[in-house]
């Protein structure tokens, strides 16, 4: 079963004729992405361009490049109005697109790119809404609709093979680049996450900034206790999509939290447009759980297309228990 076989099935299950064409369109352009990151060692595009993203963090070539890629792809299909992506402050509207609806497309094109010095994995995450109105004049709120209102989100992985996962709301599927054939195809049917897992995945690092509650959860992984499998293992790539298919595929959880002292993370590092809402909204499709510790994130509707926020993913009985930590009842 291939990609476009797959997508194509569900188009005829669906209400939106055009949603295959448009994930189709962002298949081909991780192909174009895989091939870039495969060689970009060897033809001079690891480095940094100079400027600053309105993260504040170094751009990379391979961002800028991806980036560009990626919105060119979107335009051309004619059915993309709106674009919010992790490299442009403002977002985007094809105006000629808009006429007929259009769709609003989050996405990071290249996340984890500070894995890119160490060939390690990177990818990139996408999320699909439909617009809230016709007319410029609503583009500027399009993306800011709560996570429950995507239709479609997956991630790439560029890894020792890249894999291409996604969900249009009726389950978790993943495929394979075929190298030899060109094709996606179809590697891990119906993905479903383990209720509870054995592996917790957080940046350590971090510990002396986090709140008592966050402190104490991880606590709770790393001590001993053979009746309820602990201490779990620990594993952090640094890269959310890396970290996620793990979480995905093995059960567990992933954790961003929030820094206390009101600094630059005062509200998580990773970003609910693009980052956080669609790995939510592909979890639960698999049967599990994404909150902030104290909010359902596909419930979140953002203020800002770069807004940042806490984690907390991955096995509904993980996520709850970490929840119960915030909530002060542990
Ligand atoms: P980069 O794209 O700057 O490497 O950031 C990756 C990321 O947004 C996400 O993919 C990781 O889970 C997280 O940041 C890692 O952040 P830390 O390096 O602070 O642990």
């Amino acid at each position: 079963m291939t990609l476009s076989r797959h997508l194509a099935d569900n188009q005829r299950e669906s209400s939106d004729g055009d949603l295959g064409a448009l994930l189709m369109q962002i298949s081909v352009v991780s192909k174009f992405i895989s091939r870039e990151v495969n060689r970009a060692a060897l033809i001079g595009k690891l480095g940094y361009t100079g400027e600053v993203n309105v993260q504040g963090e170094q751009v990379r070539q391979l961002d800028i490049w991806s980036n560009d890629v990626y919105v060119t792809a979107l335009k051309e299909t004619g059915l993309v109005c709106t674009v919010v992506s992790e490299e442009m402050e403002e977002l985007l509207h094809f105006d000629r697109n808009c006429a007929a609806g259009g769709y609003v497309v989050c996405f990071d094109p290249v996340d984890g790119s500070s894995n890119l010095d160490i060939n390690g994995t990177v990818g990139t995450i996408f999320s699909v809404r439909r617009r809230r109105g016709q007319g410029r004049d609503h583009a500027a709120a399009d993306p800011l609709q709560k996570g429950t209102e995507q239709i479609a989100a997956g991630y790439v992985m560029y890894g020792p093979s890249t894999v291409f996962v996604y969900t249009v709301g009726r389950g978790v599927n993943g495929f394979t680049l075929d190298g030899t054939i060109g094709e996606y195809v179809l590697s891990h049917p119906n993905i479903t996450i383990p209720r509870r897992g054995k592996i917790y995945s957080v940046n350590q690092g971090n510990y002396h900034r986090w709140s008592e509650a966050t402190r104490r959860a991880v606590d709770y992984f790393n001590s001993l206790d053979k009746s309820t499998g602990r201490p779990y293992s620990f594993r952090y790539v640094g890269t959310m999509v890396s970290d996620l298919h793990r979480t995905l595929l093995k059960g567990g959880v992933f954790m961003y939290p929030a820094e206390v002292g009101g600094g630059k993370k005062s509200t998580g590092k990773l970003r609910l447009l693009y980052e956080a809402q669609p790995m939510a909204y592909l979890v639960e499709q698999a049967g599990g759980r994404a909150s902030t510790g104290l909010e359902r994130i596909l419930d979140i509707e953002a203020s800002d297309y770069h807004q940042r926020v806490p984690l907390v993913i991955g096995s509904a009985d993980d996520v709850s228990l970490i929840e119960e930590f915030y909530r002060g009842e542990r």
